[in-house]
């Protein structure tokens, strides 16, 4: 699969997941500044179909943006932000559960956004405990290996694929564009 269209369609800020076209849905999760937005933008080839900022907590709501005509990628808003009020991340929280637990719109998979520098947080493993409950097929990009030498950025790979055994595990930058063959096709395997 090739990405040519990438179309901004809705930001969902209640409990509305539901779009008109049943067309499915892939959701990138993840901690505010992993780089989902980023991720986005590089797999679309468009330098700012989704607003990024250098202030973490940038997206606010969920935005779906639609592939080709034919599916959706949905970008979250980040969790584990630490400026942003308990409340306020609480609810952000909710929010991604509600989805993953009870949404008629179920992701066809979920892409969970880490930096490879941070790895896997407390947050992460909370979030890949529900995805596992859910029966959700699950993905780890670990971004930003361009800040990384390469030899670095492979054993850092291959901590977080020892401490995450059973799921598939994928380098990336938004920055460079590095591993986006691998992850288009990864991503055009679920749909
Ligand atoms: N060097 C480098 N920087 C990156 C990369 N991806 C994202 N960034 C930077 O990381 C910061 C956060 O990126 P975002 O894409 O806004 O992160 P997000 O996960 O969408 O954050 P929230 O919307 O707050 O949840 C920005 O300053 C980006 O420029 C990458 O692959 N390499
Ligand atoms: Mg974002």
């Amino acid at each position: 699969m090739k990405i040519s269209k990438a179309e901004f369609i809705k930001g969902v800020i209640g409990d509305d997941y539901s779009l008109k076209d049943n067309l499915p849905h892939i959701a990138f999760f993840g901690r505010s500044n992993a780089g989902k937005s980023s991720v986005i933008n590089s797999l679309a080839g468009k330098k700012d179909l989704v607003k990024i900022s250098k202030v973490p907590g940038k997206t606010r709501q969920a935005d779906f943006f639609r592939i080709n005509n034919s599916f959706y990628l949905v970008d979250f808003p980040g969790y584990g932000y630490a400026k942003c009020s308990i409340s306020k991340r609480n609810k952000i929280i909710k929010r991604i559960f509600w989805y993953v637990e009870f949404s008629e719109a179920r992701p066809k998979a979920v892409f969970l956004i880490i930096d490879v520098n941070v790895g896997l947080t407390a947050l992460d493993w909370d979030m890949l405990k529900i995805l596992e409950a859910n029966k959700h097929q699950v993905v780890i990009v670990a971004n930003k290996i361009d800040k990384l030498s390469k030899e670095a950025a492979e054993k850092q790979l291959s901590l977080i694929q020892e401490e995450a055994p059973d799921i598939l595990v994928l380098g990336y930058s938004a920055k460079t564009s590095e591993g986006k063959d691998e992850l288009t096709q990864k991503i055009a395997s679920f749909i």
